[in-house]
């Protein structure tokens, strides 16, 4: 079997800790049972230190043997090839897992990222919080009325619905019981609790090197 090795950054400051995305790309390994190593890129020079293995100089980027690939969501759906845990094979299972994979990134984080950034810039009642709401509301709905996303089981699309909601400021914004029950029901999943306090333990390793160092 391959060798697969998660690409992150050497170090970050503490804000962004536990959401890291190469969170998802763990997560997603632990509940697999697949085997993976994690490997670093400096955080001071992103810009352009790695450009040729990740265009935007961000993480995660994951390499499998001879493929390499981008993109949190891409690296979901190709370790979801691996293994049925992640995604059904079943033509039905396969393709709601797909589309919700696909909503979470592009009907939710495509909102809630720019509002978080806008909110923690100082502008608190910024132009996207309604469409943000709605979003959020019509998931609530969803959420209202089964269990998981797809499939009616655990798959990479609750990962990563779970991953995006999770996030402070979106899980405060109004109250929502259905979705709170979500987030609460995905993240308390070990694999989640080990990706995590895995990553949190990577970056303060990182914080005593750079102290004996300096
Ligand atoms: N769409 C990308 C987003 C990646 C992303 O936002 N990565 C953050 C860490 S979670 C990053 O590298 N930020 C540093 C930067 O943009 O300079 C993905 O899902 O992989």
């Amino acid at each position: 079997m391959s060798e697969l090795t998660i690409w992150t950054y050497d170090w970050v400051p503490e804000g962004p800790r536990g959401f890291v995305r190469d969170l998802r790309l763990r997560w997603a390994c632990e509940e697999a049972g697949l085997n993976y190593t994690v490997g670093t890129v400096p955080f001071d020079g992103r810009e352009t230190n790695h450009l040729a293995h990740q265009p935007f100089g961000q993480v995660p980027y994951l390499q499998d043997g001879g493929v390499e690939l981008f993109e949190s969501g891409a690296g979901l759906l190709h370790l979801a090839r691996k293994s049925d845990t992640l995604m059904p094979r079943d033509p039905v299972g396969e393709a709601q897992t797909l589309q919700w994979t696909i909503a979470a990134l592009n009907s939710i984080e495509m909102v809630s990222v720019p509002w978080w950034f806008l909110k923690i810039c100082g502008d608190d009642d910024n132009g996207l919080t309604g469409w943000l709401r709605q979003r959020l509301d019509h998931l609530e709905r969803v959420l209202g009325e089964r269990e998981w996303l797809a499939a009616d089981r655990f798959t990479i699309a609750d990962l990563l619905m779970a991953d995006v909601l999770r996030v402070s400021l979106v899980r405060a914004f109004d109250d929502r019981p259905a979705t709170e029950a979500y987030v609460k029901r995905v993240t308390d999943r070990p694999a989640f609790k080990k990706a995590r306090a895995d990553q949190m333990s990577h970056f303060e390793a990182a914080d005593r090197v750079r102290e004996t160092a300096s």
